[in-house]
This record gives structure tokens, sequence and C-alpha cells, in this order.
């Protein structure tokens, strides 16, 4: 432990990062920063070969800082699970998802856990980052691990360190934003502080590895049950006709003791819909249901059928039916202004839509095109009715010549409050519009014309 200690302050250990996604390739860039010699480990081989030229196909890792690093040779990016043999640290960054049967899949955890075994060695510490059920690291990683007839605290040392990477933020970073800590011994934790903080500001050392666990699931289930209140309350105000959105914004001016949360078509994304069922999955094998949990998570996917509700009633209202109307939905990526179309609810309001007759089209300069269960589809290009040149990570996308007259539309719904939209142009043109965002509150229309959540 001593010697493994002095190999980190002195920034000799060799450090490893596996999974280098949104997670991992930032960590290991923070690793390198401070001076240690980084491995990643990576499955994908296009990601590799990308790494090793020197390409960052993360957006919040800054390709000249990478290329600098790869040359340099204090980043290097490998498939080859081998290498594990001569790191003093692993970081494991691999992918958490549900199942269909919408269970925690920590099949990917286990692979990785596996192969570490297979070369793991004396002094050697193991950090898991990757969000799963309070329990993992203790219960399935441990023991697979003392398998080698190694023993956790004296011959290995682990702990559990929930990723907190926001992609895109710009303000809160890997090195600026605080690391939770919990080792399965306290020489574990010391090690794994030992080495975070050589790269990260601030680190939080917990009392066991189920709390760290429990830290980054409260984080997240927070915001879920949260929207789905602000959900409900969408649900409610409409029953009541008051408009949900002054009655948020009025609540946000107390200064203490609220935080507003805002209703929208549905909860989209990889993280917050699926790390709150991590936790009342784990719950029910303890005979104990998480009814908050689950009522959230039952408002939320409920959303997108009420925002198609309040699509048919508008239709209806102009004696139309869904059936057989020509309707552009505004945004397919979970949240404004990136490109994952992640559990997006905008995929669920397409396909209900569909399923009722609609014909159903999409514009997203953020995505170009996306697969809806193995159909593809592509964006409409309503450049024209945005500024005349948009522009999309960065990129100028130059006006097209085609000019697509929205009032074509039988019903424009804006799912995803993109930037680059011009809401009062849209409006002007477009004969209905259904804002589950309220994207259009400060644009001039007939009031008619505009439906809001
Ligand atoms: N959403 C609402 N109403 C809200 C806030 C969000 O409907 O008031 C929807 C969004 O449209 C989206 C989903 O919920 O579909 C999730 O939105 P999010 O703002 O939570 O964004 P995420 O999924 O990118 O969450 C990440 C999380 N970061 C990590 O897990 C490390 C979360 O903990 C962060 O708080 C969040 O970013 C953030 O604050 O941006």
């Amino acid at each position: 432990m001593l010697r493994l200690i002095e190999k980190i302050n002195r920034k000799s250990a060799k450090v490893s990062v596996i999974g280098l996604g949104y997670v991992g390739l930032p960590l290991a860039v923070e690793f390198a920063r401070s001076g240690f010699a980084v491995t990643g480990i990576e499955v994908d081989n296009a990601k590799v070969k990308k790494l090793q030229k020197g390409q960052s196909y993360v957006d919040d890792v800054d390709p000249k800082e990478l290329e600098d690093l790869i040359k340099k040779g204090q980043l290097q990016a490998s498939t080859d699970f081998r290498l594990l043999n001569e790191m003093d640290t692993v970081s494991i960054c691999v992918p958490t998802p549900l199942r269909k049967t919408k269970d925690p899949d920590i099949s990917y955890i286990l692979s990785v856990t596996r192969e570490i075994k297979k070369y793991l060695h004396k002094d050697q510490l193991i950090v898991l980052e990757s969000t799963t059920y309070p329990g993992t690291t203790d219960e399935l990683v441990l023991p697979e691990l003392e398998e080698s007839g190694l023993k956790v605290g004296r011959d290995f040392f682990l702990a559990f360190s929930p990723e907190r990477v926001d992609p895109g933020n710009k303000v809160y970073t890997t090195r600026n934003t605080p690391k939770i800590i919990g080792g399965v011994t306290p020489k574990c934790t010391q090690l794994a502080v030992a080495l975070y903080q050589q790269a990260i500001e601030k680190v939080i050392p917990l009392s066991s590895t189920r709390s760290a666990e429990m830290v980054k699931l409260l984080e997240n289930t927070f915001r879920a049950i949260n929207i789905g209140l602000a959900n409900e309350v969408a649900i409610i105000c409409d029953r009541l006709g008051i408009d949900v959105w002054e009655v948020i914004e009025a609540a946000a001016t107390k200064p203490f003791g609220f935080m507003p949360f805002y209703p929208g078509p549905g909860l989209g994304g990889h993280c917050i819909p699926i790390d709150p069922l991590y936790l009342s999955w784990k719950l029910k094998s303890l005979n104990y249901n998480a009814r908050f949990i689950e009522l959230a998570s039952e408002i939320n996917t409920s959303m997108p059928y009420h925002v198609v509700n309040k699509v048919t009633d508008a239709l209806n209202r102009a004696k139309k039916s869904v059936n057989g109307s020509k309707i552009l939905i505004l945004g397919v990526a979970y949240k404004k202004d990136v490109n994952d179309v992640r559990e997006s609810p905008a995929l669920d309001i397409l396909k209900i839509l569909q399923e009722k007759g609609a014909q159903v089209y999409y514009s997203d300069p953020h995505v170009p095109e996306l697969a809806l269960d193995g159909k593809p589809l592509t964006s409409v290009d309503i450049s024209a009715h945005c500024h005349p040149t948009t522009t999309v990570r960065g990129q100028r996308q130059e006006r097209t010549g085609r000019q697509n007259s929205l009032a074509r539309y039988d019903c424009i719904i804006i799912v995803t409050d993109h930037s680059a939209f011009d809401y009062q142009a849209i409006v002007n043109e477009a004969t209905l519009v259904v804002d589950t965002r309220n994207a259009t509150r400060n644009v001039k229309s007939s009031l008619a014309k505009i439906i809001k959540l």
C-alpha cells in the first residue's frame, strides 16, 4: 500500500481507464494532464484508432490537447486488456443501461471485472465509476476479484466513485466537479482519494462503497421526482385552466425553499430516466416498493400520451382528425441543444402519432437522421424559417434554397426547444402549434394558434 501511495503522490503510478466514452475519456485526459502516464482501454476499435490519431469524438475533450497528450505518449489507447498487468490503478467507466424489461443491465461491469481479475496483482487500485445500485461493488465486483486469491484491503484495493459528468457543461467539468469516493476498506478509500485528488479539485471520502453508490442515485432520483412533480402540476393546471408556466415562474421568485423544475413532453437521456429504476429495482429485491420513484416514472412516461391528447383536441377543434393529418415535430433530441436521442420522449410521440394514422415528420438541426424501429427518418430542413444560417455544433448550415411553407402541416409540435429555431417565424407561418416547452413565451401571435402544455 505504501509503495502504491508513494507512486501515486510521485505521479509515477501507471493509471488506466476502462471505457473511453463521455465519462472515461475526459477522466483519462484529466489524469494525463495532471502528469500521469495514462492507458485508456476501449473495446470499440474505431474509437481507439481515432484516439491514436489524436482525434477526439467527445465534444468536451479538446482535440488539440488530446493530440498533444497522445503525441507526448502521456496518453495511449488500446483494446488490449493484457496491459492491465502493468497498471497500478484502474478506473471503470462502462455503461449501465436498462434491459428491455426495465431491469438493470450490469453485464458491462461484470465482463470488465472478469477481465481485470485475469491481470489483478498486488498493490493495484480498482475504482468503479459506472452508475449502479447500492451493493454492486461489495456484492458483485469484490467477490469476483477475490476469486483471484488476492485479498481486498491487503493485496488490492477497491472503491466506488460516481461519475458526475454533464456533457456539454462548460462551467462544471470533470476537474472542478467534486468527486465522491467510498472504499471497501479505509485503506481503499485512502488510496482512491490519493489518486483522484491529483486530478480533481475536490475529493470527498465517504464511509463505504454503498454510500457512494447511493449518492449518485439520490442526485438523479431527486431530479426525476421533481420533474415528475412539475409534469403532474402541468396536468393539474390543465384541468384547472391555469397557465402552469406562469405559476412555476412566479414560484421561482421565492428566494429560498423552492427550486424550479419544468414540465415537458417526458423524461429523456441516458441518466435521469434510468438511474432511479436501478434503485427501485434493488429495493424490490428487499421487498420494499419505492413508491415515489415508481410514481414519478409513471407520470414522466405518461407525458408523451398527454402531449398527443393535446394535439388530438387541438386538431379536433379545427374539425380535423389525427388520422391523415400532416404533423411536424420540432426537436427530437432528449433536451435542448444536444444531439442525443436516447430515451427521447419525441420518439414516443412520433410513434404514437404514426399509430394513429398521422403523417409525421421531424426537424432537428442536431439530428440529421434517425432510425425509428429500424425505419430511417430524415430531418426536414426548415432553416429558411430559422436564422438565415443556422450554426450547429459550430458549423454554419447555409440556408437551403427549398422554401418549406410550414402552413402545409396541420400541426407543429415543439418537443425540444433548440436555440436554433426561430419561434416567431415558425408561429407566423404555422396553422397550429403545440408547445411542450414554453418556447413560444416571447412570441407574438393569436393565442388560438398556440396550445401549451
Ligand atoms: N427535464 C424536464 N424538466 C426539467 C429538467 C429536465 O422535463 O425541469 C427533462 C429534459 O428535457 C430531459 C430529462 O428531463 O429530457 C433529463 O434532463 P437533465 O437536465 O436532467 O439532463 P441530463 O439527463 O443530461 O442529466 C445530467 C445529469 N448528470 C449526471 O448524471 C452526471 C444530471 O445529474 C445533471 O443534473 C443534469 O445533467 C444537468 O443538471 O444538466
